[in-house]
Formats: C-alpha cells, structure tokens, sequence
C-alpha cells in the first residue's frame, strides 16, 4: 500500500463512521490530532518530561484512548489521537475536521510545531462550530496558532501546554457532564492540598529540613 493509499484508507474511514449515527456514549468525546508523531510527547506527555493531554485525562480525569470506533472502552468519557498534517494531507485534515462533529466529537485538541502551524488554525475554521484547542508545540508556532482573523475564532494554549488543553476541552464537555464537573473540581482540591502540603512542610521543617527532605 502506497502513503497515499493509506492516507486515502483513512479518510474513507472517518467518511463512513460520519454516516453511523452513534450514541454519545459510543464515540469519542475529545479527538487529539498532531502534525506529526514526533509532536507525541508534547501532546500526550513524555514518559521522562512533563505530562501532556494524554496523561491528565487518564490519570487524573478517568478517561479511557478510543483506538476503534467500532469497539468503545468501557469509560464514558473517550478520546482518540491522530496524525493529520495540515501541509502534507491537507486532504485528512480537511475530511477530520469536516466529520468530526458527525462522528461524535465534541471538541479537538490539535497541535502542531514549527513555524507554520497550520493544522489547529485550519481545523478550527473546517470543524467550525466545534471548539478546537490549539496546542503551538513549540514557542516559534505560537503566532500561527492563535493569529487567527476576526470571525474565525480558536482557543488555544501557551506553547506544550497540551495538559491545559485537555483541562480545557473536559471544561467544555462538564457544561453537559455533571460527574466531569466533579472530577475537575476534585483535579483542582488536589492540586490545592499539594500546595497546602507543601507549604506546611516549608513552613515547619524550615528551608534546610525542607531542602533534605527533597533530597
Ligand atoms: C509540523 O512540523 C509538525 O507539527 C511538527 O511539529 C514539525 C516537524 O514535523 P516532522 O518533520 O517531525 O514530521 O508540521
């Protein structure tokens, strides 16, 4: 099979699961697409660096990979990655931006790196009006992210900040989805008692204690 041909393979794929009509609760809720696979651990989170979306929606958010959409995860709440490049398959991009709405989507998350990052821009103006997230992988994409021209709107996040992208994208869907309102809310108690945690340990260990303490 040519890369062509795959990419085509592709295409038909998400064209025919537009025409299915699927429960809610059978498709994914949050689609994460990137340039390229080298922009994974940015968007999912590196093994050895920071975390990405990948990492707070199945660790902290209860969020299960949907990796066929024939055959959901047992979790409610569903995501599925893909690569789509915006300048070598303009062709993908436009038919996942263009189904993703029928295909069960609820918000995309889209990264891209470089200069010219024009997947999360143009995603945003096909799927429109489907929120996307844009992720500028590095800081050099930032401006073609989130230069977008009046009318054409995207919300996006500071450079390889894909965790707050996914936080994002599961606020949206917690306007409709009390329980994901709850795990935010927990998300965020969490993070409130590391700092109170923390700050009590400093406190009363004083800064050398503290210091070798960490250690
Ligand atoms: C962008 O170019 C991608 O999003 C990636 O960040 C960058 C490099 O892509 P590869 O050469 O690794 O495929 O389009």
């Amino acid at each position: 099979m040519t890369d062509s041909a795959n990419v085509q393979s592709l295409v038909d794929e998400l064209e025919a699961q537009a025409t299915q009509e699927k429960a809610d609760a059978e498709t994914p809720e949050i689609g994460i697409i990137m340039g390229s696979d080298s922009d994974l651990d940015v968007m999912a989170g590196s093994e050895t660096g920071r975390p990405g979306a990948y990492d707070v929606l199945t660790e902290e958010l209860g969020f299960e990979e949907q990796t066929d959409y024939d055959d959901p995860p047992e979790s409610r709440f569903t995501f599925e990655t893909f690569v789509v490049s915006a300048h070598r398959t303009p062709g993908l991009m436009y038919t996942y931006a263009e189904t993703a709405a029928d295909r069960g989507l609820d918000v995309i998350i889209a990264g891209a790196g470089g200069k010219s990052a024009d997947l999360p821009n143009m995603t945003a103006s096909i799927a429109y009006p489907l929120p996307v997230i844009g992720v500028p992988v590095q800081e050099k994409s930032l401006p073609s992210v989130i230069g977008m021209p009046q009318g054409a709107p995207i919300v996006a996040v500071d450079a390889g900040k894909s965790f707050n992208a996914a936080l994002s994208a599961v606020q949206i869907l917690a306007r409709q989805h009390d329980d994901l309102r709850e795990r935010l809310v927990d998300y965020h108690e969490g993070l409130q008692d590391d700092v109170g945690t923390v700050s009590r340990d400093l406190h009363e260990l004083g800064t050398p204690g503290f210091r070798s303490q960490q250690d």
